[in-house]
C-alpha cells in the first residue's frame, strides 16, 4: 500500500520532472518580456507551446487530476481560458472523464454566433482552468463571459502561480483559486538542476518580490483628443469635422427636421455658432429649391459647420448613384457627407464613392451600425459587419450612427442620436425613439457627436437650448478624455 508520505513525494517528483521539462522544451525563457499587464518580466512562461509534446500534455493533466481530487472540488464542466489553457482543459477533461466548454474571444460572426461552446446548463458549476496567472485579468475575463450565461463558477486551477497578485485579485471576485506551482519553485528547481545560474535566479526572486500586486486591470485604449483624431483621419471630410469640434468646442449636431425652408434657413443661422454639424432630411421639405439650398450651404460657410444629409442610402449600387447624385435633390452637391444602411454591401458604397469622386470636392459617408428605435432589427453580427466593411472603405467612410463606440480606431467618428436631456416619458414620442442623455452618449458609451432634433426644435428658445446640449456634450467629452487610462475591474 502506497502511504501518505509515499504520495506526497511522488507528486513532488512528478512536479519537478514536468517543472525541468517545461524548461527543456523552451516553455520557461529567461530575458525581457512584456507581459499582458504591460509589466516587463526576467522570466515568461509560454505553456501553449504544450500541445507540441503529448506526453508531457499528459503528464500536466495527470498532475492536475491529482490536484482536483485532493482540493476537493465539486463542479460538473471543466472550462479552459483561451487559448493557452484550451489544450489543458481538454486533457483534463479527458482524464477525469468531464465534459468542457470554453468561451471565445469574439462572438462568431456565422452560424450559431454563441460566446461558449460547448454544451451546459445555466445552473451548471464550472471549474475554470488557466496555465499561468499572474494578475488574474484572463481568469476574470473568462468567469465574466460564463456568468453572463448563467454558469456557476466557485473554483479556478492553474498549473502556474507567477506569485504575482493574481490568486488574491480572482480571490476577490468570490473564486477560490488553486495552483499546482510556482515561479519560486521552478527558479529552485532550475538551480539546483544548474539550468540557470545563480545571478538569473537573484535577479528574477528580485522582480518577484518588486512585483507581487500587479493590478487586475482591462487595458483601455488611449483616448485622443479631436485635434489629434482630426491627424489620423484619412478621409478630408472626417479631417474637417474633427478640426470644427475642436475649434468650436462643439460636438453638438442639430437634426433640422423641419418642413419649411425658410424656418431652416433661419435656425440654422441662430444655432449654426454652437454646432459643428448640420443634418438635413432634405426630403421633408416642403419648398426645396436649389437657391435656397445655396443659402443653407453660405450659412455653413458663415458658422463653420458641416451639412450633413441623413438619406439613410440602402440600394443596389447602380440606384443609389442615381439618388446621390441626380434626381431633384442633387444631394451630392450640397452635402458634405450623407450615411447608408450596410444592409446592400460594399456595391452600394462603391456607387455612393463613385458619384464622390466625381464631385471635384471632398465627400464623405457614414453607416448606420446600430439605431436608436425600440426592437430595431439590428443585432451584434450586423454591427460588427459593419464595422468591417467601414473598415475596408475607410477613404470614403469615416464614421458610424451607433449608440456605442464600436472601434478604437480613431479615425472613426461615432455619431449617436436619439438625445435629449430630459428622460421622462412625456418626451417619448410613441412611435419607439429611445432617448439617452448626452453625458451617457458620451462619457459612458463613448460616442462623440450627439444629434439632437426636438431636444432643441421643441423648445421655447432653441439656439439656448442648442447652447445647452453644446456645453453639456463638450463638458463630457473633456471629462472622457482625461479620465484615467485604466479601468480597475
Ligand atoms: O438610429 C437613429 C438614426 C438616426 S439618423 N435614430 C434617429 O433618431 N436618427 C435620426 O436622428 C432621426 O431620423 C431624426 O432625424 C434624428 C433624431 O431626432 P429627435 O427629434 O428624436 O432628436
Amino acid at each position: 500500500m502506497i502511504t501518505f508520505l509515499e504520495k506526497k513525494k511522488t507528486k513532488k517528483m512528478e512536479i519537478d520532472e514536468l517543472i525541468e521539462e517545461l524548461f527543456d522544451i523552451g516553455c520557461v525563457k529567461f530575458g525581457e518580456f512584456t507581459l499582458k499587464s504591460g509589466l516587463k518580466s526576467p522570466v515568461y512562461f509560454d505553456l501553449r507551446l504544450l500541445v507540441s509534446y503529448p506526453k508531457l500534455l499528459s503528464l500536466a493533466s495527470r498532475i492536475f487530476s491529482k490536484k482536483i481530487s485532493d482540493s476537493d472540488i465539486d463542479f460538473d464542466l471543466v472550462c479552459g481560458v483561451p487559448y493557452g489553457a484550451i489544450s489543458l482543459a481538454t486533457a483534463i477533461s479527458l482524464q477525469i472523464n468531464k465534459p468542457m466548454i470554453f468561451k471565445r474571444k469574439d462572438a462568431k460572426s456565422h452560424g450559431t454566433k454563441n460566446l461558449i461552446e460547448g454544451i451546459y446548463k445555466t445552473s451548471d458549476r464550472c471549474l475554470i482552468i488557466d496555465d499561468v496567472i499572474t494578475s488574474g485579468i484572463s481568469v476574470l475575463e473568462t468567469l465574466d463571459g460564463l456568468k453572463e450565461a448563467g454558469i456557476r463558477v466557485s473554483d479556478a486551477l492553474v498549473l502556474l502561480d507567477r506569485e504575482q497578485g493574481g490568486l488574491e485579485n480572482v480571490a476577490k471576485h468570490n473564486v477560490k483559486i488553486h495552483s499546482v506551482f510556482k515561479t519560486s519553485d521552478v527558479l529552485n528547481i532550475l538551480l539546483k538542476k544548474n539550468k540557470i545560474d545563480h545571478d538569473m535566479f537573484q535577479r528574477t526572486q528580485d522582480f518577484l518580490k518588486e512585483n507581487k500586486n500587479v493590478p487586475a486591470t482591462f487595458k483601455q485604449t488611449m483616448e485622443y483628443s479631436f485635434e489629434e483624431r482630426g491627424e489620423l483621419a484619412k478621409n478630408p471630410i472626417a479631417k474637417k469635422c474633427f478640426q470644427i469640434m475642436a475649434l468650436k468646442q462643439s460636438n453638438l449636431c442639430f437634426s433640422a427636421d423641419v418642413e419649411s425652408f425658410d424656418q431652416l434657413l433661419k435656425l440654422a443661422d441662430e444655432i449654426g455658432p454652437h454646432i459643428c454639424i448640420l443634418k438635413t432630411h432634405v426630403d421633408i421639405l416642403k419648398d426645396f429649391s436649389m437657391d435656397k439650398m445655396q443659402s443653407l450651404v453660405d450659412l455653413s460657410i458663415k458658422h463653420n459647420f458641416l451639412i450633413f444629409e441623413d438619406r439613410k442610402f440602402a440600394d443596389i449600387g447602380n440606384t443609389v448613384k442615381f439618388q446621390y447624385g441626380g434626381g431633384l435633390y442633387c444631394i451630392s452637391k450640397w452635402s458634405n457627407f450623407i450615411n447608408a444602411h450596410s444592409i446592400a454591401g460594399s456595391g452600394c458604397i462603391q456607387g455612393l464613392k463613385e458619384v464622390a469622386h466625381q464631385c471635384g470636392e471632398p465627400k464623405g459617408c457614414i453607416l448606420i451600425a446600430q439605431l436608436s428605435s425600440k426592437k430595431n432589427l439590428i443585432d451584434k453580427n450586423y454591427t460588427q459587419q459593419t464595422v468591417h466593411l467601414a473598415e475596408e472603405n475607410s477613404d470614403f467612410v469615416f464614421g458610424f450612427i451607433c449608440q456605442k463606440k464600436l472601434t478604437d480606431n480613431p479615425a472613426f467618428i461615432h455619431i449617436t442620436p436619439g438625445i435629449q436631456f430630459n428622460q421622462n416619458s412625456e418626451m417619448k414620442d410613441g412611435l419607439g425613439q429611445q432617448y439617452t442623455t448626452p453625458e451617457m452618449a458620451v462619457l459612458e458609451n463613448k460616442c462623440d457627436v450627439i444629434v439632437v432634433g426636438r431636444g432643441i426644435l421643441n423648445s421655447d428658445d432653441p439656439a439656448s437650448t442648442a447652447l445647452k446640449y453644446k456645453l453639456n456634450a463638450y463638458e463630457s467629452y473633456i471629462k472622457r478624455l482625461t479620465s484615467r487610462n485604466f479601468i480597475e475591474k
